[in-house]
């Protein structure tokens, strides 16, 4: 159940991960979002970026919120991108079940990517 004050979900894996009862490799850490890595990745160092309230889809993010949710992700694709010494990244979100969206949790993916890896959609 959503907490209307914290906005985290009991029953949520990634809310569960931020407040730090799941283990994670954690990558990248400000107030508002947290970033992780893919615990089934595409790619060596797919990173997930999910921010760190509880909002299901991209779009019910708050205006503020989302600003702060791009910020994190401004930070996070060149440094994954420098740490995997990779020229290029894939980044998306499955926003909704019918796009594939697995965990009812807004979080970006961060695919490092290079020429002819295989990887792409
Ligand atoms: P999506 O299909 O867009 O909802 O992607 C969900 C991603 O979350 C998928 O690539 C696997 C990842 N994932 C699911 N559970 C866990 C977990 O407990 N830990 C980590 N690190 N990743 C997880």
């Amino acid at each position: 159940m959503a907490d209307a004050e914290t906005h985290m979900s009991d029953d949520c894996i990634f809310c569960r991960i931020v407040d730090g009862e799941i283990p994670s490799r954690t990558v990248y850490e400000d107030d508002a979002a947290l970033a992780f890595l893919d615990a089934n990745p595409l790619t060596m160092g797919h990173t997930l970026v999910v921010p760190k309230d509880h909002y299901e889809r991209l779009d019910d993010i708050p205006a503020a919120e989302a600003t702060d949710f791009y910020g994190a992700l401004h930070e996070v694709v060149p440094a994954v991108e420098d740490a995997l010494d990779v020229p290029a990244t894939t980044v998306a979100v499955n926003n909704g079940e019918a796009a594939g969206q697995e965990v009812p949790h807004v979080h970006a993916h961060v695919v490092p990517r290079s020429a002819d890896d295989g990887a792409g959609p």
